[in-house]
């Protein structure tokens, strides 16, 4: 139940027909949702002031407090109903009242004017009467805009209950096919990339029984390969009857590919493995975007997406700074929760979900660092306000929330599930503007594990960058774990769904695994390893094709013992690993006969809410299952999965903003809201949709999506929160892919000519070394700021440098411009150096020309296009 209530639909208007005969043939299209209350709630339906609406026996009764005058004085309704001007409408109803008393039915606009359809009185008696009228519509609200049908139940001296059921709307212009109205192609392929060297498959819808002849052509349309397809028959996940095209034997790197069958041509892509480099950025941008409690700012972000900062206590915000518990639970004391991100398309900061997100990032970090490479996060790889400051930038990143975790833990040492708007606010709200009061709900067992797990895992990460905070995190991570232990079953209130989400978990053994771990690698303390091979869950006993996610965790702790060396028996260790390729052989298996490959398993819930998670969580066994084995199979099914995530799905659609000719836009966030607000931007690149959903949970789909195939139940409507949301723990397991991708994708395609050049000279003595570099703006528009980044081959160190701002991370060595030096004009040069230290005996003098040969240093790695946005005036 909401209590959102729309004023009233005041004026009464013309009725066509009045009946008390059941609703009969017209059109079948069904316009109320819930009408039967048989799920036992109430939801969509609110209830005005005065009124209490309450699910009992499949009916909702709504308790009316009497004393007012006009019969719109008391409502229950329902808004977002579609209507279309000059169609015809049945609304029927059953209805009983406690006492007798009349009722008004009507259809009409639920924002000012309140403009009216159609209303009719009906008598009311104790007994339950089924009710009919019908008329035609004299107003347009298609595709569940303001429509609105609403009972009125005042006008009455004495309080009363009034009950209804099965109540129906229908008529009016059923949407084409009932499914998502994206156009789609019938050659379904990634729209984005296949990297060069690795397979490269697509759909074909098409019910013929034989093969067909593909045919890839270039940019210049010119056909550069052909074959035949594999007919496959009807796949029931899609409704699509398909064949499978292989065209892995091209593999000559360009863009503006397409692949035609006769007619029908697919939406064009590229060979090549730049976009995955591109999305391993653009995806970790997403949580700079996400920030709360500080501006977003242009210079990062660009103008569009510049915002000032959320939730820090400027009217009509109410601030983060002081929170209080909500009422009911008087904990006596307030919180400064300022920071971290904000979950999703609502402005909650969840514990529960920004703890697998937050580990997400890290597990990335320190993946990379042991098995992989993990210069690609390194200082200046994302364009963030860290970006200079010596640490890598993913670790940046991450404390951001890392930090309000901290934030979240109450005196008792428990963490406070979550904290957010005392109401939903409406779409859209920038979080500057969200004028709710901000709650903290009780403390979790689930929320104080989460917060031991991400807080020793980080404390291991900053123990050689910042050895206080390292055990600072450590010390809360211990007092966590104590605590929950000393609390084992503080479940979180499923019913603490208004103004944020639930995010109740009955389950936290999986939780307490997933902490005793990341406990146990940090510190190998005897306890914890104890609470650690004790747990049901200890050898990836529990990992399946259903994955992890954000309520099922112990997969994260296995992920941490199999990769960071502990003093667990070699064989367990062994097993851990052996059980992540068990499961990505069974993704494979399961993946070879489906119309459009990806490691989903859909035989228990079918497509869940944020699936697009699950299939890249899933990704992430298969991409581990490569690093514990080397099997070139496991690697191609997590290409499998983004192609399948990047457009080779039924509805041609890429689920990444920004990426592809038909990507998602209109997400659910109450700021990229520009569908209902064209002032508002789209949804930033690099940004997940949660994806299809068959379990429709939201009034747009239940409107639209009826009896979707499953891999079909998605639209890019802004009011689709079930299917079209963003959220954190989405995006991380995209970073955590997309990271992995670029890293095993090969060779980039040629780029374009860099618009800067960069010459140095060298010299060294027995201890030290000394460069001069000459940097060139070669481009055609003058720089604005610049930054240079570039390896040192060995240990050298670099002790002091000038006419810039020097930082080194590991061999990775950044200059940033200073004030006064940062524009540069085409065709003009700045000049810059540094002193450093050797510790290797391999330097010798020479010169060089930076990204062209080796030269001392090895190569000055000059990255274009660089991460960050290229100079410019
Ligand atoms: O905007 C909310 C979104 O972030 C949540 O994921 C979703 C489910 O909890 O709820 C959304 O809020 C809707 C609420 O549940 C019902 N009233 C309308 C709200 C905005 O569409
Ligand atoms: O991701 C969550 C999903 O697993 C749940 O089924 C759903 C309904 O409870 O909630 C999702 O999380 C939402 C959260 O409750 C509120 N912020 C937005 C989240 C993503 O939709």
């Amino acid at each position: 139940m909401r209590s959102q209530p729309p004023r009233l639909l005041a004026a009464t208007l013309l009725v066509a027909l009045i009946g008390v005969t059941p609703a009969a043939a017209a059109a079948d299209y069904e316009r109320v949702l819930n009408g039967g209350f048989d799920n036992g709630t109430a939801d969509p339906w609110w209830a005005g002031a005065g009124v209490t609406n309450r699910v009992t026996g499949g009916e909702l009764c709504a308790s009316v407090t009497g004393g007012t005058t006009n019969p719109w004085d008391a409502l229950v309704g329902q808004n977002g109903v579609p209507f279309e001007s000059g169609q015809s409408y049945t609304f029927s109803f059953d209805a009983r009242a406690t006492t007798a008393q009349p009722v008004t039915a009507a259809a009409g606009e639920s924002v000012s004017p309140y403009r009216g359809i159609a209303s009719q009185q009906f008598s009311l008696s104790t007994t339950k009467q089924r009710f009919t009228f019908s008329f035609t519509s004299t107003l347009d609200f298609p595709d569940a805009g303001n429509g609105q049908v609403a009972f009125q139940l005042g006008g009455q001296s004495f309080d009363n209950t009034i009950c209804v059921d099965n109540v129906s709307l229908v008529g009016g212009v059923k949407p084409p096919g009932g499914v998502n109205p994206n156009p789609t192609k019938k050659v379904q392929v990634d729209l984005v990339a296949y990297a060069p060297g690795l397979p490269k498959r697509a759909t074909l819808v098409s019910s013929a029984t034989t093969p067909q002849t593909w045919t890839l052509k270039n940019s210049a349309g010119a056909a550069v390969a052909s074959g035949q397809s594999v007919p496959k028959g009807a796949d029931a996940t899609s409704g699509d009857p398909v064949h499978l095209i292989d065209f892995s034997s091209y593999d000559t790197p360009g863009t503006g590919y397409t692949l035609s069958v006769g007619a029908d041509s697919s939406y064009p892509f590229d060979i090549s493995a730049d976009a995955f480099k591109k999305l391993r950025y653009d995806s970790l941008a997403f949580f700079y975007h996400q920030r709360s409690g500080t501006p977003i700012d242009a210079q990062y972000v660009g103008t569009e997406y510049a915002r000032p900062a959320g939730h820090v206590n400027v009217a009509p915000n109410q601030g983060d700074n002081n929170v209080p518990c909500r009422a009911d639970l008087a904990c006596g004391y307030t919180l400064d929760v300022r920071g971290g991100w904000y979950d999703a398309g609502d402005h909650g900061k969840y514990v529960v979900n920004g703890g697998i997100a937050t580990w997400q990032l890290l597990n990335a970090y320190e993946r990379a660092s042991r098995v992989g490479d993990a210069s690609a996060y390194r200082d200046g790889a994302l364009n963030i306000p860290e970006k200079a400051n010596g640490v890598p930038d993913l670790l940046d990143e991450a404390r951001w929330e890392v930090d309000f975790l901290l934030k979240m833990q109450a005196p008792d040492g428990m963490a406070h599930h979550k904290i957010h708007d005392a109401n939903w606010t409406a779409l859209p709200t920038r979080p500057e503007l969200d004028d709710q009061p901000r709650r903290l709900s009780a403390t979790s067992t689930a929320a104080t594990l989460n917060l031991a797990a991400v807080a020793a895992q980080a404390s291991r990460l900053w123990k050689t960058i910042d050895a206080p905070y390292s055990a600072t995190l450590l010390s809360a991570a211990r007092k966590a774990y104590t605590a929950a232990k000393a609390n084992p079953a503080k479940l979180a209130d499923p019913n603490d769904g208004t103004g944020g989400g639930a995010y109740n978990d009955d389950t936290v053994n999986d939780e307490f695994y997933w902490a005793a771990s990341e406990l146990y690698a940090t510190t190998g303390d005897a306890a914890y390893r104890t609470d650690v091979t004790a747990s049901p869950h200890y050898k990836a006993a529990s990992l399946n094709r259903g994955g992890f996610y954000w309520g099922g965790t112990a997969p994260l702790g296995d992920i941490t013992l199999a990769l960071v060396p502990n003093g667990l028996p070699a064989a367990d260790v062994a097993a851990i690993k052996t059980a992540f390729a068990t499961v990505a052989d069974q993704h494979l298996a399961a993946m070879s006969s489906m119309g459009y490959a990806t490691p989903y398993d859909n035989s228990t819930a079918g497509y869940v809410w944020g699936s697009n998670s699950t299939v890249l969580n899933n990704a992430t066994v298969l991409a581990l299952a490569h690093d514990f084995t080397g099997a070139a199979k496991y690697r191609d099914g997590v290409f499998e999965a983004l192609h399948y995530l990047l457009g080779r799905n039924p509805l041609s659609t890429s689920y990444v903003a920004g990426y592809g000719d038909q990507a998602v836009r209109n997400v659910h966030h109450r700021f990229w809201a520009h569908q209902n607000d064209p002032t508002l931007p789209i949804a930033p690149p690099g940004s997940l949709s949660g994806g299809p959903n068959s379990g429709l949970q939201d009034p747009v789909v239940q409107r639209l999506l009826a009896g979707c195939p499953q891999q079909k139940c998605w639209v890019d409507d802004i009011g689709a929160y079930s299917v079209n949301e963003v959220a954190v723990n989405w995006n991380s397991a995209l970073a955590w892919v997309s990271g992995w991708a670029a890293e095993k994708a090969g060779n980039t395609t040629p780029v374009p000519t860099s618009d800067c050049e960069v010459g140095f000279t060298a010299g060294r003595w027995q201890d030290g070394l000394s460069a001069q570099v000459k940097i060139t703006n070669t481009g055609k528009s003058a720089w604005a700021d610049w930054k240079l980044a570039f390896a040192l081959p060995g240990t050298q160190r670099v002790t002091n440098g000038w006419s810039a701002t020097w930082s080194q991370t590991g061999r990775d060595v950044t200059a940033t411009s200073m004030s006064w030096n940062g524009r540069v004009e085409p065709g003009k040069s700045v000049d810059i150096g540094f002193n450093g230290q050797y510790h290797d005996h391999t330097v010798g003098t020479d010169h060089g020309t930076a990204g062209v040969r080796n030269g001392l240093y090895g190569p000055l790695v000059v990255r274009s296009p660089p991460p960050w946005p290229p100079p410019s005036a």
